[in-house]
């Protein structure tokens, strides 16, 4: 059966599994845990959306471009709204930031109780949706510093000091991947009873496998380093896997091995991924579960950011796999 906790046969929650890693910290308060559980909201809100999208005739472009210049589809708008909704109403939420959006949306001061900012990309791998392919949501939960005056200034932290990180897949099934620094569990949406359960405590990214996921119709405007990888990984009978979305490579990437990886190109020749709340947050689940993250030769969670919309380079999954890619850099 796999809708009980894997260690002792009991049902449990995202919302009781938080409260009880919040109650870990003599003083907290409870507001984390009213931040996940906004979060895992939109989360099933987004899911029910994702599945009648086509029957309410919602997919497709939008016909605007966001900030980044990139065509909006009108499930990332609706998306951002229900993320919007849902965090909106949560007390110790400063700020919150979308790829959606060309600012950070600033909801209160630290001085009325604005603790946490959270960042997110309510539905990366949009393009993906009109052929009914797997999208998700990716979140990053940092502190609000209240002396950093700009929303903006406020969101720039460095990864390594998220407090939490996570993405949600809509696949045939919807799962929710959390970490909060001690190990990243699994959660599946149990659509009757209308709640994330538990479903693997503590995952390990497994090693030595030999796949790799990558755009391979950009090689010829990839540097060297990454078209030797390529090259040796030919050489060495590896297999390639790409979705195109990055929460459904990373979760298989978490499940099953491999490296993920978006170098620069021509067209993205910073990298075309965003640091704040696609790199960073995939990157602490990664870490967390054993593997590694880079931009460059930089640990992605060391990178210092400059502005929210950042983009970088992205070589990601387990660590084995990962190193292969770092020596031919
Ligand atoms: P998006 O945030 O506009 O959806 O773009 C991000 C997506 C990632 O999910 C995916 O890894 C990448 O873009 C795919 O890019 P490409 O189509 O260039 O391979
Ligand atoms: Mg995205």
């Amino acid at each position: 059966m796999t809708t009980t906790e894997p260690s002792t046969g009991n049902l449990l929650s995202l919302q009781s599994h938080i409260l009880s890693e919040e109650s870990r910290y003599p003083g907290a308060a409870g507001d984390f845990t009213w931040i996940v559980s906004a979060i895992s909201l939109a989360g099933k809100a987004i899911a029910h959306q994702v599945r009648r999208a086509r029957l309410e005739g919602v997919l497709g472009e939008q016909g605007a471009t966001n900030v980044q210049g990139e065509s909006q589809q009108r499930m990332d708008v609706i998306a951002n709204a229900i993320l919007m909704r849902c965090l909106g109403s949560r007390a110790s939420i400063a700020v919150v930031a979308s790829e959606e959006d060309d600012q950070p949306t600033i909801l209160r001061k630290g001085t009325d109780g604005g603790k946490y900012c959270v960042l997110f990309d309510p539905l990366d791998g949009s393009s993906t949706l009109d052929t009914n392919g797997a999208v998700g949501t990716i979140f990053s939960i940092l502190r609000n510093d209240p002396l950093v005056e700009s929303a903006e200034a406020t969101v720039c932290q460095v990864g390594r000091r998220q407090v939490a990180a996570g993405y949600i897949l809509y696949g045939p099934s919807t799962a929710f991947v959390i970490t909060t620094g001690a190990g990243v569990d699994l959660f599946e949406l149990d659509p009757f009873i209308g709640s994330f359960i538990l479903v693997k405590r503590s995952l390990r990214v497994p090693s030595a496998r030999k796949v790799y996921s990558v755009n391979e119709a950009y090689t010829s405007s990839f540097p060297a380093g990454y078209r030797n990888y390529l090259a040796w990984a030919h050489a060495n009978n590896y297999s390639s896997r790409y979705i195109g979305s990055l929460v459904a490579d990373t979760h298989r990437i978490l499940l099953n091995g491999g490296v993920f990886i978006y170098p620069p190109t021509v067209s993205h020749p910073d990298g075309k991924l965003r640091l704040l709340y696609e790199a960073n947050p995939i990157a602490m689940i990664m870490e967390q579960a054993g593997g590694k993250s880079f931009c460059g030769a930089t640990p992605t969670l060391d990178v210092n950011p400059r502005k929210l919309h950042q983009r970088v380079p992205l070589v990601l999954g387990s660590a084995d796999e990962v190193d292969a890619v770092m020596r031919h850099l």
